[in-house]
């Protein structure tokens, strides 16, 4: 035992002792008088050491330096398959495609369908008016243009519209080209002419004719200048006749 802990159990013991007096010293105990009690004697010699304390509390946590991480472990098998999922809602339609070329072609020729059906009526109603204005004998409608001219301008007004000077073929055909003359009182140039060779008449093609219903006497080439041909309205007969001599222009289609 060191010395200062020596001198703290004799302060201690010295305290104790006081104590036990001051316990000692209640009325009915101390006894003692001044005069009946000696002088106080030597100190005793020191206890013996006292038990252990009760154990004390847990101490705070202490705060050493942090290790460093470990090297990742090794990965693990594969797990189970997990169950199928709920079927999700369906997207959203598309948008409508780009038509295809076929497509595309089936409805032009639809649209073009439609407009020809269109025209083929517009037309059918035209040549029915046109057909009103002539008089139309087998396939051959005979039509007037009302005017007079050389056999030359008519048989181009003629052709431009896609026919030809009149041509009867036939007793029947001159008989109703005899009748669209005579509306106009006026006999009218025929498709033939013998500009070419005298004496050899031919239709505008070069063809020779295959059918004439000249009056008697005719054809006379009178005065040398007559190489076209009309017809008289009043008997539906035929004569040669002067070719820049205005007659009426009657177109065959
Ligand atoms: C008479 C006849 C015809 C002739 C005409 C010409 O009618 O001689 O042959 O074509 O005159 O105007
Ligand atoms: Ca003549």
């Amino acid at each position: 035992m060191h010395l200062l802990q020596l001198f703290m159990v004799l302060l201690v013991g010295t305290s104790l002792g006081r104590a036990a007096v001051s316990e000692a010293s209640r009325p009915e105990v101390n006894t003692c008088t001044v005069l009946a009690c000696g002088s106080p004697g030597l100190n005793g010699l020191p206890g013996r050491d006292g038990r252990d304390g009760a154990k004390g509390e847990k101490g705070d946590q202490g705060v050493g330096p942090k290790g460093q991480q470990g090297f990742p472990g090794k990965a693990g098998p594969p797990g189970p398959a997990g169950p199928m999922g709920v079927q999700g809602r369906s997207g959203d339609k598309g948008q409508k495609g780009e038509a295809g070329a076929t497509d595309t072609l089936r409805s032009q020729m639809a649209a073009l369908e439609t407009k020809f059906q269109a025209l083929r009526t517009e037309f059918s109603n035209y040549k029915n008016v046109a057909l009103l204005q002539g008089l139309t004998v087998g396939q051959k409608t005979f039509i007037s243009t009302h005017r007079h001219d050389t056999y030359t301008n008519g048989k181009a007004q003629c052709e431009k519209a896609g026919g030809t000077l009149a041509s009867p073929k036939n007793a029947a055909e001159n008989s109703a080209l005899q009748e669209v003359a005579k509306r106009d009182s006026k006999f009218a140039f025929l498709d033939v002419n013998d500009i070419q060779t005298e004496g050899r008449f031919v239709y505008a093609n070069g063809a020779p004719v295959s059918y004439t219903n000249w009056k008697s006497g005719e054809p006379n080439n009178y005065n040398g200048v007559e190489d076209c041909v009309i017809i008289l309205h009043e008997n539906g007969l035929w004569n040669d006749y002067n070719c820049d001599t205005k007659s009426l222009i009657v177109c065959e289609f």
